[in-house]
């Protein structure tokens, strides 16, 4: 297997809007990424990854980009980003971008040309339709944020296709102009000297032939089989890789939604030559049944070890995965998977070990590293995101949920859990802002903020900033062979790991109370390298673990 920066290297996720605000106007910016370099290398990470910075309208916070080559004004000007991306490489760390790609804002000129005309030799760029013999939208699908996928454009009497919110119109990848565009737009940034980039749902960028009906199954199938894995949709990733990514020392992380285990070889498998790695959505939706908000789950252990289980197999030696716990169109990893009460702290740490000893590129959302969680907004005024928004009105309106309980939801599975300002300090707004940000504080800032956990040897802080460095010196961590004990275990993780001579053992107490396990050998308690309690209890060959702990011993 081939070693490299990108395998090694652990991403660390900005999301610029609610990293930190350099001129208080209440959005975070590149400056104040910039003003916190030093905290991000001493953190031990070495790849940041941006969310998008472009000109946007916004109306999914970036996701929908109206210029592919100019930064955001609120966030600042391409001086701040070439400055940006210079210090980043000083400092020893790489920068990757957002790559936005299956569809731009209807604020794009490309798509205000294609409304204009429909001889514009623009409108070819976007997926426009008659509507059908009823009269209404060409088919039966669904946006991914609720409504029809389908826009209608009373000038032209025809629709157009948006996959996300009307304000995103899914480009035509069959259009070798479009094509063309999008490669332009990577290699100005490339150019520049960015590292890479993460590409947002790349694999919907081929649509089926003919646009066919969605069958009656679940929205997850739907996007497996009629949005994602697209016809030419191989084709156009070789030629991306090809004809720009392989030209540079940089590499593609895909979002890989409605990637399953099964397809996931056909994107990453090394002899493709097509996609670096990816991150898939089964760990990230393990409590979401269907579609976010509706039907949670509990959470289940064993499930989870079948899933990183299932995943591993799928590409071991043959492909390479990224591994994320959180991101920020999910709700925050301790409040999901963890107890973020009693066993806050404990939960957090424990969590990171498991996330750092899985094989794959290790992918941090900013904010985990200090054990955010989750916000209880208090009416639907203080929510923010676009996705939540739209399930709200569109239940309320058919009446089937209450104002009380369409809150609620949003306030377990929605995205802005994941977006409130990062907690600098205990300062107003956690020292994100003096002004009022744009989306709220949580509260909790008066206890969990970097400043805190900076001075406190016990933090999660300084767990996540050990943890990486012995990760940077262990190559069995990244890439080591697993074995499993006690799978079906409902409360333990346990697992070995192995490469070349290093071996380590990880067990993990996912419970809220004790958990004994028995080892093979005598564990050494001068071997134990990572724990996330002060003391162990071992009796001969007998492990108790603490609720929620979790320990990394080496075996040689
Ligand atoms: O997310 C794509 C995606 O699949 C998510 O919408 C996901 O399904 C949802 O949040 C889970 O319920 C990417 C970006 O990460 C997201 O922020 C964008 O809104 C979306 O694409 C459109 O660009
Ligand atoms: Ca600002």
């Amino acid at each position: 297997m081939e070693l490299s920066w990108f395998k090694k290297g652990t991403i660390y996720q900005i999301y610029p809007r609610s990293f930190n605000d350099s001129n208080n106007d209440g959005i975070g910016d590149l400056r104040g990424i910039i003003e916190k370099l030093d905290y991000l290398q001493k953190l031990n990470v070495d790849i940041l990854w941006l969310s998008p910075i472009f000109s946007s309208p916004n109306d999914d916070n970036g996701y929908d980009i109206s210029d592919y080559c100019s930064i955001m004004p609120e966030f600042g000007s391409m001086d701040d980003f070439d400055e940006l991306l210079e210090k980043t490489h000083e400092k020893g760390m790489r920068l990757i971008l957002d790559l936005v790609a299956n569809h731009c804002s209807d604020e794009h000129e490309w798509f205000e040309h294609a409304k204009k005309s429909k001889n514009s030799p623009y409108r070819d760029y976007f997926h426009w339709r008659k509507p059908s013999a009823n009269g209404g939208p060409p088919n039966n699908w669904k946006s991914f944020f609720g409504g029809s996928a389908w826009e209608y454009d009373e000038a032209s009497g025809e629709y157009y296709l948006h996959l996300f919110t009307r304000k995103q119109p899914d480009l035509n990848w069959e259009n070798p102009k479009v094509r063309e565009e999008i490669y332009n737009a990577m290699r100005f940034w490339l150019d520049k000297g960015v590292d890479g980039f993460r590409m947002d749902v790349i694999p919907l960028i081929s649509k089926r032939e003919g646009y066919p009906d969605a069958p009656n199954v679940g929205f997850r199938k739907i996007i497996e089989d009629v949005y994602a894995n697209g016809p030419t949709l191989h084709q156009y990733l070789k030629e991306m890789n090809e004809k720009v990514v392989s030209q540079y020392d940089a590499f593609s992380l895909a979002e890989g939604v409605g990637i399953n285990h099964d397809n996931a070889g056909l994107y990453i498998n090394y002899d493709r030559k097509e996609l670096d790695m990816l991150y898939h959505f089964d760990i990230l939706e393990c409590t979401i049944v269907n579609g976010k908000f509706e039907e949670v789950s509990p959470f289940d252990l064993v499930n989870m070890k079948r899933i990183f289980k299932k995943w591993r197999d799928a590409v071991h030696e043959k492909g390479w995965l990224a591994n994320a716990m959180g991101n920020h169109d999910f709700a925050r990893m301790v409040s999901r998977f963890g107890n973020d009460k009693e066993y806050w702290l404990e939960s957090a740490k424990m969590l990171f070990i498991m996330q750092a000893t899985q094989n794959g590129t290790l992918n941090i959302y900013q904010g985990d590293e200090i054990g955010m969680t989750n916000i209880k907004l208090n009416s639907i005024e203080e929510v923010k995101d676009v996705q939540s928004l739209n399930f709200y009105e569109e239940n309320i309106e058919t009446k089937k949920y209450s104002e009380e309980m369409a809150l609620d939801m949003i306030n377990k599975e929605g995205r802005d859990n994941a977006r409130t300002p990062i907690q600098w300090s205990d300062e107003i707004n956690g020292g994100f802002s003096i002004t009022e940000p744009w989306l709220r504080s949580n509260p909790n800032y008066n206890s969990i903020n970097v400043r805190r956990q900076e001075s406190d040897p016990n933090s999660i802080l300084n767990f996540y900033r050990d943890l990486l460095k012995v990760r940077k010196e262990n190559d069995v961590f990244v890439y080591g062979d697993f074995e499993e004990l006690e799978f079906e275990n409902p409360n333990l993780y346990i697992y070995k790991k192995q490469f070349g001579k290093q071996r380590i053992i990880v067990a993990l107490n996912f419970s809220e109370k004790d958990a004994s396990f028995i080892m093979e050998d005598k564990p050494s308690i001068e071997h134990i390298i990572i724990n996330n309690y002060t003391e162990l209890d071992v009796e001969d060959n007998q492990i108790c673990l603490q609720p929620y702990q979790g320990i990394i011993i080496r075996l040689d």
